[in-house]
């Protein structure tokens, strides 16, 4: 018998809640058939040979694999016809996307990443697709870059899905953060986590190690602090979304800090603000937890530029105030 509330039946009680947000809760709908579509596609890349690279590089400079442009290509068309967003931005895509006739009265405008991991894709480990949703600024046109200039506290919408052993889709209209995983038979989003909270201990901490000397003084105190006196097992996954889920589930520190390979003393970071930091903050500040780029909230950044790079630092607000105080 199905006692678990469906991703539709969910939608529906938050609707009668939440009458002014029809626009979202249909967006949310889309955005779900957009993970289904993926997670067959993924699951079926080996057996129809889509693994690989398509011989070209992506705005970030990034190998593009043919997965990220079925998933890129796939996300635009569908969302497109929607005629939920006045414009859209991938992080596959140099500039923003017009949605022309179809979005022309919309409200919303949605910046994504349409495969996040990519590096993983052919050896099966688990990638994400993730995406922030803003209410469509007025003061500018509607296709400018500007609509994506907006801080992280702004957005209405943020989620990720993740393609792992199952397929699990988590989201915020920004009064809680919830799970919900496929089930491929039922072709359905059940729920499986209601109002997730990033628990305080920190059994893990995850960053990528073999960058360790190019990182600030205060990274580096802080790794050591974990490792030494926190005794924080590693965990690090190399895709972003299975890091970050990880980290929302069981507890830990999740980073991926600036860094500065030339020694120019120029510490660069490597996530994209409007396709990765923005939506994973919006998420864990709504389970409890901060992520800041080094310094700042993520979610107080105004960005001056579409795919601006920032920091990634996230973990219980009293582990934030050790890593402010290393
Ligand atoms: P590194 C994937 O390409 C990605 O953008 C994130 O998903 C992931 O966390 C990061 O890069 C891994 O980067 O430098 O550790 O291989």
């Amino acid at each position: 018998m199905l006692q678990t509330p469906t991703l539709t039946q969910y939608l529906l009680r938050h609707l009668s809640a939440h009458p002014d947000q029809k626009g979202l809760t249909m967006i949310m709908s889309d955005i779900a058939v957009i993970g289904k579509a993926l997670s067959r596609e993924i699951n079926r890349a080996g057996l129809i040979n889509i693994f690989g690279l398509v011989g070209m590089t992506n705005i970030q400079g990034e190998q593009v694999h043919k997965l990220d442009q079925i998933a890129n290509q796939l996300t635009k068309d569908y969302l497109r016809q929607t005629g939920h967003f006045s414009a859209l931005s991938s992080e596959e895509e140099d500039g923003v996307v017009d949605m022309g006739e179809y979005g022309k009265d919309a409200r919303y405008v949605i910046a994504f990443d349409p495969l996040d991991g990519s590096s993983n894709i052919d050896v099966n480990v688990s990638i994400g697709t993730i995406f922030s949703v803003h209410t469509r600024r007025d003061d500018v046109e509607r296709t400018d870059e500007k609509q994506f200039f907006q801080t992280g506290r702004s957005q209405v919408l943020a989620g990720y899905i993740l393609y792992g052993s199952s397929t699990v889709l988590v989201f915020s209209f920004g009064d809680g953060v919830h799970e919900f995983t496929l089930d491929q038979g039922l072709g359905e989003f059940l729920l499986s986590t209601e109002r997730i909270q990033m628990p305080e201990k920190c059994p893990y901490y995850s960053v990528n190690e073999g960058n360790y000397d190019y990182f600030p003084q205060r990274d580096r105190a802080f790794i050591d602090y974990l490792k030494a006196e926190n005794k924080c097992d590693l965990r690090y996954i190399g895709s972003a979304v299975a890091d970050f889920h990880r980290t929302l589930k069981k507890g830990g520190v999740f980073m991926y800090p600036a860094i500065d390979k030339d020694g120019t003393g120029h510490y660069k970071g490597k996530y994209r603000l409007n396709f990765e930091n923005k939506p994973m903050a919006f998420l864990a500040e709504q389970a409890g937890a901060v992520v800041l780029d080094g310094e700042r909230n993520i979610l107080d950044i105004e960005p001056t530029a579409l795919h601006q790079r920032a920091a990634f630092v996230m973990g219980s607000k009293a582990m934030i105030n050790h890593y402010l105080t290393s």
